[in-house]
């Protein structure tokens, strides 16, 4: 704190000369810059007093390599904060990645390709059938292991065109509560000491995924706000956990953010339609068009773990390279004076109520 007040004199004496200089510009705008960032770092570093410097230990050691004195000086959660995201990199080891890849891989080995994949159609009335066999198989998969196809890879009567491995786009939406190894990195130790970093009371586990990001396949995931699909009154309560298992690039489908894009409420939500009719979910509201030019991307290897915000506005690239993208990702609830909408498509169920974070 006390080389921050000195800085800020210095900066102070600086913006004084600058003034002096009356007729030079160029050192005037250099003093004015000097003392805008020397107040920027006061108002920082008072608010990383505010968090509690010593709660930021832990974050500060997954935080990304930066070289000589800034190493380990910002904080994390301030971070997080401004920008509804936060990357740390290093998270879970190589081992703990390749665990999950591997317990996937036996899981796609066993796999039974859901009878409305397999359906074949000729009349109007199959096709009607088939969606509605499709529509159940996602809106009941939320207590389930369930699989999702990438777009053209089955004919019309349902035989793969490419091996079925490859053809799988995602696996959802219960892996952390019935597979043991991604239910033991769900409620790993480490999750839960950032849980409760991130001042979480009652964090609860409401779904999780594993998506493939296929090579030359994996379809782009459109710019959305997780709250869209996961609603929560109030708002605010909804965190992501996305967790890359090999390296994510710009060639591979890497993330993308709209930094601070948080804090304004959402536009558009995804809810369960009203029984009989034809589809089973629809929107209420849309999501404005977005300037490409405000998306910067998240680049992050293997092991490195994103926390997405419920309400920032994220998206990810088709993967027209030659690797894949996997990644695990799970979506937790601050539960604490929260309630879950009856309208989201994602509902607890008798068999599996949301589970806590910290059991
Ligand atoms: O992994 C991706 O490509 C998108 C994931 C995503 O948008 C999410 O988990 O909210």
């Amino acid at each position: 704190m006390q080389s921050v007040i000195l800085w800020y004199l210095l900066c102070c004496v600086l913006r004084s000369a600058g003034y002096i200089a009356q007729n030079n510009p160029q050192s005037r705008k250099t003093a004015v810059y000097c003392h805008a960032y020397g107040l920027k770092q006061l108002l920082k570093s008072s608010r990383v007093r505010k968090v509690g410097s010593g709660e930021d230990d832990v974050l500060n050691c997954w935080k990304k390599k930066k070289t000589g004195n800034e190493k380990y000086t910002t904080s994390r959660m301030t971070e997080f904060r401004e920008d509804g995201f936060l990357v740390l990199e290093h998270f879970f080891t190589a081992e703990e990645c390749d665990s999950m890849r591997n317990q996937i891989q036996k899981i796609v080995a066993e796999m039974e390709v859901p009878p409305h994949c397999r359906t074949e159609f000729s009349t109007k009335e199959d096709e009607q059938l088939q969606a509605q066999g499709s529509s159940d198989y996602f809106l009941t998969s939320g207590d389930k292991i369930r699989f999702f196809f990438e777009k053209g890879v089955l004919d019309e009567k349902g035989n793969f065109l490419i091996p079925k491995k490859k053809s799988v786009s995602k696996i959802g939406h219960a892996l952390h509560a019935y597979d043991p190894v991604f239910k033991q990195i769900t409620h790993s130790s480490k999750v839960q000491e950032l849980g409760r970093k991130l001042g979480l009371e009652r964090p609860v586990v409401v779904q999780s995924m594993y998506i493939f990001k296929q090579p030359g396949i994996g379809g782009e995931v459109t710019p959305h706000q997780d709250a869209t699909f996961l609603h929560t009154e109030p708002l605010g309560r909804v965190l992501g956990f996305w967790i890359a298992l090999e390296d994510a690039t710009q060639e591979n489908g890497c993330l993308w953010f709209i930094p601070g894009s948080h804090t304004s409420g959402i536009t558009r939500r995804m809810v369960r339609a009203p029984s009989g009719t034809s589809t089973c979910v629809e929107f209420v509201g849309s999501e404005p068009g977005y300037d490409d030019s405000q998306f910067i991307p998240l680049p992050i290897s293997k092991g490195g773990l994103i926390l997405i915000h419920g309400e920032v506005v994220h998206k990810s690239e088709l993967n027209s390279s030659e690797s894949s993208r996997h990644v695990f990702t799970f979506h937790v609830m601050e539960a604490k004076d929260t309630s879950w909408s009856k309208e989201n498509w994602l509902q607890p169920t008798p068999e599996l109520p949301f589970p806590s974070l910290y059991t």
